[in-house]
């Protein structure tokens, strides 16, 4: 399938997954919030470097990522921006990745060099997790080249583990990433995207007018198989790929989502190929994976899917179809940005190629959208009045959601390729509510990766899955967000720890944030 039908895919499946039909809560008719660009009055200074000096090779249009991520755990979200590097031979400037530390006063710090993340290397996106259980998030950098594995000190900085880890040795074009803990032993592992075997020596001369240079499609290279690691608990890695059955040398691989999408307790995987068949790769509670995907129906678009499946692509009826017909979408996320009580969707565009510019129809910046859910499934995109700027046209590349000013609603992190990254602060206007819970796992891996949890309230039912990855090369922030509408309470929350624990809590207050601990109970936090 192609970029743009990856995405609606992507999309209509998530929609089909996550948005329970029980949550029927009213949508006013404006939207209730807006969006504050606050990129500039926070501290963040940031421009992707792509390392474009005409010779158009592949990975300068595909980057980058960014995070919402806590990394001193101190309970504000901080920033981490990936960043490319000028080629070898065509060096200009130093341009490293940004890490910004939250203030907590609505401004951030950069501490990248201070971290001792001041590298350069040509990253291209993220996963943020904690996989030695100290309490303190680790960063894995994809690259061309060879990916990088940062240890968390816990006393702010950062180390390079990627050799001792066992990760080395390895070069490619990764995309996408994500922790998560397929076997369910506590520890976190990773799985890796891999898009097309590129190196710069083996760029191919493709072009639209048969005499310049552009952007190839994916179809001039041969695919790359995805990776997938162990975690051995020892702070090495065993890979895997071939004895858990994902090995797929003909995949072209650009996001990667964990689900549960036999409700059995075992995370699977959909990662979504860029031109071949997506996969849906199903945990077999042995250490293997099974790729079911035409079964379910979510490898193919919605023309080339057979019927019965689990899936069905809904983007047509959803209404998210139309308004995406002639965008080339990349980060995407699902957030309850007016707190209503029902998903929305957000969603970054942008070409891969400035020369599309000169086709009719098609820019090269798209605006980026934002699809309010009326609770019964239609979306309505209403981008250009929330404010901010926000649907102004953009090179959209990164997508990620996180309340860095924990009063309690989702704000929004952006990347552009070549360009400017952007924070959205999002003001309720409407006076809706959530209730946040932030998971903290003691048998169950320290993040909670994996945990589910339902909230009951006033008759209806909301579920989250706590995860990593799912948009594009980005993370979101860990801790999960209900948007509960004007209700200032909540019946109960029942959480399923990957450990196969449950537990529930009742008649919690909201407009609150919790901090549950596995087997030890919860407490209110400060703030939100
Ligand atoms: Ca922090
Ligand atoms: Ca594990
Ligand atoms: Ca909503
Ligand atoms: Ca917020």
């Amino acid at each position: 399938m192609n970029r743009r039908s990856f995405l609606r895919g992507f999309a209509a499946f998530a929609a089909a997954l996550q948005i329970p039909p029980e949550t029927l809560l009213a949508s006013p008719a404006a939207p209730g919030f807006r969006f504050v660009d606050v990129t500039s009055s926070a501290g963040i200074q940031f421009r992707h470097n792509s390392g474009a000096y005409g010779g158009k090779l592949l990975p300068e249009t595909l980057g980058p990522g960014c995070a919402f991520l806590d990394y001193d755990s101190d309970g504000w979200q901080d920033i981490l921006l990936v960043n490319g590097t000028d080629w070898p031979g065509h060096k200009r400037e130093r341009s490293t990745l940004k890490l910004y530390r939250n203030n907590r006063n609505g401004t951030f710090s950069d501490v990248t060099r201070a971290a001792g993340l001041g590298i350069e290397m040509y990253g291209m996106g993220l996963a943020v997790g904690d996989y030695n259980n100290d309490g303190y998030p680790d960063i894995l950098i994809t690259c061309v080249g060879q990916n990088r594995l940062f240890k968390n000190t816990g006393k702010g900085t950062f180390v390079d583990v990627t050799k001792s880890s066992g990760l080395g040795g390895r070069q490619a074009l990764s995309t996408s990433a994500i922790w998560f803990d397929f076997d369910r032993d506590g520890l976190l592992d990773l799985f890796v995207c891999n898009y097309v075997k590129w190196s710069p020596e083996h760029d191919v001369f493709c072009s639209l007018d048969g005499k310049n240079k552009s952007y190839c499609t994916p179809e001039a290279y041969r695919g790359e198989t995805c990776w997938l690691f162990h975690n051995r608990g020892d702070g090495t890695f065993e890979d895997v790929t071939a004895s858990s059955g994902v090995f797929d040398s003909s995949s072209k691989s650009l996001g990667v989502a964990m689900l549960d999408y036999d409700q059995d307790g075992w995370p699977d995987l959909l990662v979504a190929n860029d031109t071949q068949p997506n996969k849906l790769y199903r945990n077999q509670r042995n250490g293997t994976f099974k790729d079911v995907a035409v079964e379910a129906g979510i490898a193919f678009s919605a023309e080339g899917n057979v019927s019965n499946g689990n899936f069905a692509d809904v983007a047509t009826q959803s209404g998210v179809g139309l308004p995406s017909k002639n965008t080339l979408g990349f980060g995407c996320v699902f957030l309850d940005a007016d707190l209503d009580g029902a998903l929305d969707l957000a969603v970054v565009n942008g070409h891969i190629d400035d020369t599309v510019r000169n086709v009719r129809g098609v820019g090269y910046a798209q605006p980026p959208q934002l699809f309010l859910n009326n609770g019964k499934g239609i979306f309505h995109d209403v981008a250009a009045d929330i404010g901010g700027g926000f649907s102004q046209p953009k090179v959209g590349r990164g997508l990620a959601y996180g309340d860095f000013d924990r009063d309690g609603d989702l704000d929004l992190l952006m990347t552009t390729n070549h360009g400017p990254a952007y924070l959205y602060r999002n003001d309720q206007l409407a006076g809706n509510r959530s209730i946040r819970f932030r998971l903290v796992g003691t048998k169950s891996n320290r993040d909670g990766i994996g945990a589910s949890l339902k909230i009951f309230h006033n008759g209806s039912i909301q579920s989250r899955l706590v995860k990593g990855g799912s948009s594009y090369l980005s993370q979101s922030e860990l801790p999960v967000t209900f948007g509960v509408g004007k209700q200032d309470k909540i019946n109960r929350v029942v959480i399923q720890w990957p450990s196969g624990r449950t537990e529930e809590y009742k008649d919690l207050t909201t407009g609150r944030a919790y901090e549950c601990v596995e087997g030890k109970g919860i407490t209110r936090r400060d703030g939100s």
